[in-house]
Order: C-alpha cells, then sequence, then structure tokens
C-alpha cells in the first residue's frame, strides 16, 4: 500500500475518577491517536504516550515530534512498497521511540487487514472468542474509598484484581483486601518501579497474601535487581516497563528477572513485536497477560485480539469502556460473565464515532506526503 497522509489528532478524554498510581494522578486520559490515510483505506492507533515523560521516556507532544520529523517522510518515501510489516525495519535506524513506532504501525496495520477483511485477531492468530477481565484500581485516599471501588468492580463481575501500591500504600491494603474477600479473589499488586533494592524485606512481607505476582517493583533498568528480588520472595515477579522488545524479553527470563510477563503493545512498537513477546515467553513456559493503558475503544479493541492469543493465560487490564469513560469513543466494550469479548470485523473491528472525537479532540493536523 501507499501512505498518502496521516492525521496527529490529540484527545482530551475525562475519566469517571481520578486514577492514580505511583508515577502520577490523572483526570483526564490525555492521548494521541493516529488516522492513516492509504490507497487501500484508512486505519486508526491510539499512541500509548502519555501527556508527560512519568511511565516511560515518552510523551505525546514528542510521539508527534518524532512521527512529524522522521517516522513519516521515511514512510513516505516508501511509495508503494509500504506494509505494516516493513514499518519496524525501515524505523529501526530511530533510537527508541516505541509508542510513536508502535502507534504508526498500528494505523497501518489497520488499514492493511480493513483492505482485506481480516481481523486483528485472525491475523494475530487468537484462539479466544472473549477473554477474561481484570480490573486495575488506583492508589485511594483511604482504606473505605478502596474497598468501595473493590466492592464495586466484583460486584461487576471483574475476575482479578490489581491493587496499585507505594511506599506507605501496600501491605495494609493488600491485607484488607484480601480478608476482606477471601482466599479466592485473584489478586495482584503494580508498583510501577517505586521501590529500591533496599525494600526487599518490606515486599517479602506481602508473599503472606498469596498474590498471583508483584509488577515492576524496582527500576526498569535493574533487570539484575528483580532477579535477585524473584529470589528472595515467593510472590511471582511480573516485569512491564523493563520488557520493551521480544530481545529483552528473553533476557530477563533467562536471568530469572521475569517470571511473568505484562505486554503491552505501545511500550514494546506495537503488535508484530509483542507477538514475538508472547512466542519466547511461551516457548520458555512463562505466562503473559496484556497490560492496558486507560486506551479508549480504540486502542482497547486492539488489545482484546492480542489478548485472545493462546499464551495469555491470565486475566488482563482489558477492563469494560465503563470502568474508565462515561462515554467511550467507540460503540463501548461491555462486561459480561466477566469477559469482554473480542472484535471479530475488519481491521481493529470498530470504527470511532465522529461526534465524539469532535467532542474530545483539542487539535488536528494532517501531515501529507
Ligand atoms: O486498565 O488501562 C487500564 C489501566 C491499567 O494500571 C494500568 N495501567 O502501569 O500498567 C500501568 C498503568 C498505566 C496507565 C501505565 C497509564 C501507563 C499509562
Amino acid at each position: 500500500m501507499k501512505l498518502e497522509a496521516v492525521e496527529l489528532i490529540r484527545l482530551n478524554v475525562p475519566l469517571k475518577s481520578a486514577f492514580r498510581t505511583s508515577f502520577s494522578s490523572v483526570n483526564m486520559h490525555e492521548v494521541v491517536w493516529a488516522h492513516a490515510v492509504t490507497d487501500v483505506g484508512e486505519g486508526w492507533a491510539e499512541c500509548g504516550a502519555n501527556d508527560r515523560p512519568d511511565y516511560s521516556s515518552e510523551y505525546h507532544t514528542g510521539a508527534m515530534a518524532v512521527l512529524r520529523e522522521f517516522m513519516l517522510p521515511d514512510l513516505f518515501k516508501l511509495n508503494n512498497d509500504l506494509t505494516a510489516e516493513s514499518v519496524a525495519p525501515t524505523l529501526e535506524w530511530i533510537k527508541g521511540h516505541r509508542m510513536a513506532k508502535a502507534a504508526i504501525e498500528t494505523s497501518l496495520l489497520d488499514a492493511q487487514l480493513r483492505s482485506t477483511n481480516t481481523s486483528f485477531a485472525s491475523y494475530l492468530g487468537a484462539t479466544k472468542d472473549r477473554v477474561p477481565a481484570g480490573v486495575s484500581v488506583g492508589i485511594m485516599d483511604s482504606l473505605d474509598e478502596l474497598m468501595e471501588y473493590v466492592h464495586s468492580y466484583l460486584d461487576q463481575g471483574y475476575m482479578r484484581i490489581k491493587l496499585k501500591i507505594e511506599p506507605g500504600w501496600d501491605y495494609d491494603p493488600v491485607k484488607l483486601v484480601r480478608e476482606t474477600f477471601g482466599p479466592d479473589l485473584l489478586l495482584q499488586v503494580d508498583a510501577n518501579t517505586a521501590y529500591t533494592r533496599n525494600d526487599f524485606d518490606l515486599l517479602k512481607r506481602l508473599d503472606e497474601f498469596n498474590l498471583l505476582l508483584i509488577e515492576q517493583p524496582i527500576n526498569e533498568e535493574d533487570m539484575l535487581g528483580h532477579a535477585k528480588l524473584a529470589d528472595y520472595i515467593e510472590t511471582p515477579v511480573c516485569l512491564d516497563e523493563t520488557i520493551i522488545s521480544a530481545d529483552i524479553a528473553r533476557d530477563a527470563i533467562e536471568l530469572g528477572a521475569a517470571e511473568i510477563i505484562n505486554i503491552k503493545p505501545s511500550r514494546v512498537g506495537g503488535y508484530l513485536e509483542s507477538k514475538k513477546i508472547h512466542d519466547v515467553s511461551v516457548a520458555a513456559g512463562i505466562p503473559v497477560w496484556c497490560g492496558g493503558m486507560l486506551e479508549t475503544g480504540i486502542g482497547r479493541a486492539a488489545n482484546l485480539a492480542l489478548a485472545a492469543m493462546p499464551g495469555f493465560t491470565l486475566p488482563g487490564d482489558t477492563s469494560a469502556s465503563s470502568r474508565y469513560f462515561e462515554t467511550d469513543t467507540t460503540e463501548p466494550f461491555v462486561l459480561v460473565d466477566g469477559h469482554i469479548t473480542v472484535p471479530t470485523g475488519p481491521g481493529i473491528g470498530v470504527d470511532p464515532i465522529p461526534e465524539i472525537v469532535d467532542r474530545y479532540a483539542v487539535s488536528r493536523e494532517w501531515i501529507k506526503a
């Protein structure tokens, strides 16, 4: 196919309630979309970069700049030789910027698959038509407030709870949730790098709660530290921020730093790299699950297809639209019996609703070949 133009859209999508992690508290999902126009049709993708470089080094105006200045000019030059599969090799010389790369690759994969009437799910080799949904619960102002949210999510049918933790909000909330909801609740925690190598004894105290996993406890660059922690505690160590490619995943597994892996397509440069991480993990007997970055329907749709691959054996952070938004940017994804249905239509299988995109868009910029 040939890339004719790309529209970069910045949207501010209000969240139903503040989402607090160890790195930020947000009321608004501030996000960038790539809308690709090709000679075979159009495609859509949501870029994972936050508005500030707080989860990773990327941030949304930086992602827009590198797309505008370096990535799109190279892709325009490919003319008719462009395929979704050729994006990563063409942009390989550009160091990092994986979220920007994922956005353009995914929008082109969407266009390509729509043009051949193929869904993301069948392209990726998905084997399920619905996936179990977990929910990520932010850090709260009080334990009472936390309990209200956890109660409500369990009443709605979510199949696993992930608690965000940080120093000062760890042992007590986890203990309360475990004691209140009992030993059968699938429960895990996520620190987003908030601890250090000096906190291993504190983290070991969480062993008594029989957690599914502890996600990214220490600095993302400290792979050896994670391996040492994995030896020291019983709770399986799961890596998120550290795993930026299939090569890094292979190394983390070999070193014993990753007993479980969270795959977020944005973080690793797209769905093609995600599939490689899935394959590396399955070959090594390491379970994977699909993370989330508060995506609207455009990003969520493709994540659901990924989460339907066979190696995704743990519930993901792929919650229903109503977990995040009063009004999603696509037809909402709904929770049925604790599961979300995997889209089967061409490409990502959903379309943005123009009036809603207009309502949330704060800027729209066309970049033409
Ligand atoms: O359900 O989409 C969701 C949120 C899941 O906790 C979640 N995401 O660290 O994994 C994370 C966190 C996140 C959110 C990361 C936004 C980056 C941006």
